[in-house]
């Protein structure tokens, strides 16, 4: 097998995948462009700067470009390898959007001249490697694509999806072993040249429909199990035990480790991934299917519940604690805590609503438009409540001085206060 790699990578996408491994390529001696639509971000990383916030990115980044490795444009170069990085949401119907995909191999497609590899980095759909192969011999009827000779084709294509974790990318991009799906052997061993150069792991080297599906799996089998998880705390809000202790509890028993519970599934990823595995099997992804159910149905659980509560009092005021998707980070995509506030300001209209989150300075724009919700310090929003409802684990939070709760309803829906 041939060593590590060695010329140009253009990395298309530079979001919180694309940024991060253009990054670690170039902090290790790759010449790397960075590609991206957006003129902001290619802005920001010209000039050494960090488009969003990740722990440690935004050193590496002003690193990578102060070597003179990594630089950004809106068009896509002529290079040596290409990383496609780009989103794959999904429609209403939950099928995959790989519109941003087939956008990125219209931009490779002209600057290809023979040789290159082209690895898909975007979680996708079992097929869609596949699909980029054929979207590029159309697209370059003169060259030749793997999946249509039995030789050496001028491109190879493969799969490496991505499986760091946001708020330990830096770390998890070096360490975590990688899945590498060629569309055949070769492909898979061109691509892993490029992550031999950076990644300490396990480079697993497989056909590029396993590796899409494992990706698929490694989120559906964390999506499944936080979803017994939410299952018995609705089950334990209605038999009125406190789940944190039945968790604890089964916990102790030497094959058993159940999850926590909280207020929903958040991110882009774990609340989309999943979907594609029961777009891909609708009748017999059932499992998958259900677990997505529960997990998108915890957020109106957990407003349901306070909304009984606030039905105690006359006019009650209710501090809620964190808008994230999870803790000590500030992403606020997708997040089951925004869902929650949002359907208690819609339901009830007249109550003061105080959110309190330390990483973010201002309401999203779906709770600013709600006038009976205001942000506001931590403390404040505790000191003034009537209920404290608990909706991102933050370190901040677990540390809040508890005599503050004194004479106060708390819904705990992440057990830090346990
Ligand atoms: N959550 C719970 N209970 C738990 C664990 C998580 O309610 O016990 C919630 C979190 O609060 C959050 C959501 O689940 O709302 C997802 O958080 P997460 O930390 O489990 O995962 P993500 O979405 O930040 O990152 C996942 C990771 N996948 C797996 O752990 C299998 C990461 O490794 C992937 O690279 C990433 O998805 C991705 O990009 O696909």
């Amino acid at each position: 097998m041939s060593d590590k790699f060695d010329g140009r990578v253009a990395v298309i996408g530079l979001g919180y995948i694309g940024l991060p491994t253009a990054v670690v390529l170039a902090t290790r001696g790759v010449e790397v462009v960075g590609v991206d639509v957006n003129v902001a971000t290619v802005e920001a990383v010209s000039e050494g700067r960090l488009p969003f916030v990740e722990p440690d990115l935004a050193a590496a980044v002003s690193g990578a470009v102060a070597m003179g490795n990594l630089t950004a444009t809106l068009e896509t170069p002529e290079s040596d390898a290409f990383i496609i990085a780009v989103p794959t949401p999904f429609n209403t119907d939950h099928t995959a959007d790989l519109s941003f995909v087939r956008a990125a191999v219209e931009q490779v497609a002209p600057r290809l001249r023979g040789g290159e590899v082209i690895v898909l980095e975007s979680t996708s759909p079992p097929g869609t490697t596949a699909q980029v192969s054929q979207w590029l011999a159309q697209l370059r009827p003169d060259l030749t694509l793997p999946h249509e000779v039995e030789g050496v084709p001028d491109i190879h294509v493969a799969h490496c999806p991505e499986r760091v974790l946001p708020g330990r990318i830096m770390i998890e991009m070096v360490t975590n072993d990688r899945v590498i799906g060629g569309i055949t052997r070769r492909c898979a061993e061109r691509a892993a040249e490029i992550y031999r150069v950076f990644c300490q792991g396990k480079l697993l080297l497989s056909d590029a429909a396993s590796a899409e599906m494992a990706k698929l799996v490694e989120n559906a089998y964390r999506d499944v199990n936080i979803a017994f998880a939410n299952e018995l705390s609705v089950i334990g809000d209605a038999l009125h035990l406190d789940v944190w202790e039945v968790i604890r509890l089964a916990n102790h028993h030497p094959r058993v480790n159940i999850l926590s519970p909280g207020p929903g599934v958040g991110g882009h990823c774990i609340a989309v991934d999943p979907w594609f595995i029961v777009g891909a099997a609708p009748e017999l992804a059932r499992l998958v299917r259900t677990a997505r159910e529960i997990n998108d149905g915890k957020p109106h659980h957990v407003a349901e519940q306070v909304i009984n509560t606030a039905g105690r009092f006359r006019t009650p005021t209710i501090a809620c604690l964190g808008m994230a998707y999870k803790a000590n980070i500030d992403d606020l995509r997708e997040s089951p805590a925004v869902e929650v506030i949002e359907t208690l300001a819609d339901a009830l209209p007249e109550v003061d609503i105080a959110v309190a989150e330390p990483y973010v300075n201002s309401l999203p724009d779906k709770l600013a438009q709600h006038r009976n919700i205001t942000l506001e310090r931590t403390a404040a929003a505790v000191d003034r409540a009537d209920i404290v409802v608990v909706l991102v684990d933050h370190d901040q939070f677990r540390s809040l001085n508890r005599s503050l709760l004194a004479g106060k309803v708390v819904y705990d829906t992440r057990g830090v206060w346990r």
